[in-house]
């Protein structure tokens, strides 16, 4: 059993996040870095712009991390016990590359009401100051959604680069995780991440979102697998579980449902990013 401790749960509601909770063994996160790394070997293309979404449709290794019970105790902390996997994302940036993500907030363009849902982002390599972790802005997940403006940088890794102007990133706080760690969280909290200044790779495979199955999606449709519980709502398109790498049926569908989800990401915006 690896629910959060009253601790983490105070630190969740006050902070807007919590980390770092211990989740895959080394081994397991080089795994992952494994399957990253294989996929962009055989299939150049597969991981790029809108690819790096619902991966875990395609490949066992994401979607056995998607259901793991450490992660689902800790997400069940949070949300209670009916839980969906309602998307996967990779934040990948890569040494010599200028990736950023700048100050913003889930919640504003994701479509997920209401806000009983949480996000957990599992490093699969270190991540730190020096290779950009993410940065987190404490309490902020207790005011309103904030402008965001629509930039379109190309080195912004969010959709529509969209940026929350005026943070002052000495107020925020950097979410440093070995390599297995993971943080979760909140739809609210305006958080962002720095250049990777390193000679390696900083990856995150992000769940995002564990949703609780009274989530409704108000700007499309989204595909989902239950993981814990029972979904009385039955909101979303429910999906298998892959059960061999890049089957033809599976791509097919992370083929439709990332088509859709392109249509939730730009609902209302004047172009179409990379992503
Ligand atoms: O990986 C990053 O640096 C940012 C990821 C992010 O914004 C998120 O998971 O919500």
């Amino acid at each position: 059993m690896t629910f959060l401790n009253s601790s983490q749960i105070k630190s969740y509601n006050d902070e807007g996040y919590v980390a770092p909770i211990n989740v895959l063994s080394t081994d397991e996160a080089k795994e992952v870095r494994d399957e990253i790394e294989y996929l962009e070997k055989k299939w150049p293309n597969e991981l790029e712009g809108l690819g790096r979404n619902y991966v875990h449709l395609i490949s066992p290794v994401f979607d056995k991390i998607c259901h793991n019970s450490k992660i689902l105790d800790a997400i069940e902390s949070i949300i209670g016990k009916n839980i969906l996997i309602c998307g996967t994302t990779l934040f990948i940036k890569n040494p010599n590359e200028k990736g950023f993500v700048s100050f913003h907030q889930d919640a504003k363009y994701i479509g997920l009401e209401p806000y009983n849902w949480v996000t957990a982002w599992i490093a699969v390599t270190d991540s730190n100051e020096n290779n950009g972790c993410m940065r987190m802005m404490p309490g902020s997940h207790k005011k309103d959604l904030k402008h965001h403006t629509q930039k379109f940088d190309d080195n912004n890794l969010l959709t529509r680069g969209q940026t929350i102007e005026d943070i002052s990133i000495s107020e925020s706080e950097p979410v440093i995780l070995k390599a297995g760690q993971m943080s979760l969280h909140h739809p609210k909290i305006i958080h962002g991440s720095g250049l990777n200044k390193s000679k390696d790779r900083r990856i995150g495979f992000v769940i995002q979102s564990y949703i609780g199955t009274n989530v409704d999606q108000v700007l499309g449709k989204m595909y989902v697998q239950l993981a814990r519980g029972e979904d009385r709502f039955n909101y979303h398109e429910s999906v298998p579980r892959p059960i061999e790498l890049m089957s033809e049926k599976n791509c097919l569908l992370r083929k439709k449902a990332n088509d859709d989800l392109s249509k939730i990401f730009y609902a209302g915006a004047q172009r179409i990013g990379k992503y």
